[in-house]
């Protein structure tokens, strides 16, 4: 059975994060997704509108996941392919490069970002819609 894992905040669930996770999954049989904490955001320097408790929730609903675990520091990963026997790991290519690294552990696929959609987009979208 072959492994992935990615990796992200996935806060108001978007096409951009479902094509990410659809096509992640078909590079396997299997998808990880390690969701950021909420402590994590913090030091990514991100606030999520939803808690990880609703993001993980939402996430273990998409059809593409097979199995969603957290993610608290930068440090986790090489120990996240080893612990789970991962293949694959995947990001969106606006990290090229920032995880070649884990190349003595498994595989490391950058996918291009789906193009004009992000969760900022989407809460500055509503600011002006709300606003007008
Ligand atoms: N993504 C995408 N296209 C978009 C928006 C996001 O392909 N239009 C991808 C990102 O490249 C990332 C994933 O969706 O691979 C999740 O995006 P975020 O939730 O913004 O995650 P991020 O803050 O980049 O966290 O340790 C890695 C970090 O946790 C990644």
């Amino acid at each position: 059975m072959k492994k992935v894992i990615t990796y992200g905040t996935f806060d108001l669930i978007h096409n951009g994060h479902i094509n990410i996770l659809r096509r992640a999954k078909e590079l396997g049989d299997h998808l990880t997704v390690a969701i950021s904490s909420d402590e994590f955001n913090e030091i990514k320097g991100k606030k999520a509108y939803h808690s990880y408790e609703n993001r993980k929730m939402i996430l273990e609903a998409i059809r593409y996941v097979d199995a969603v675990i957290p993610e608290d520091e930068w440090e986790q990963k090489v120990n996240d392919v080893i612990n789970h026997d991962i293949d694959i790991f995947v990001m969106g290519d606006d990290w090229e490069g920032k995880f070649d690294f884990l190349v003595d552990h498994c595989e490391v696929i950058y996918l291009p970002r789906t193009v004009g959609i992000s969760t900022t987009k989407i809460k500055n979208d509503m600011k002006k819609v709300n606003n007008a």
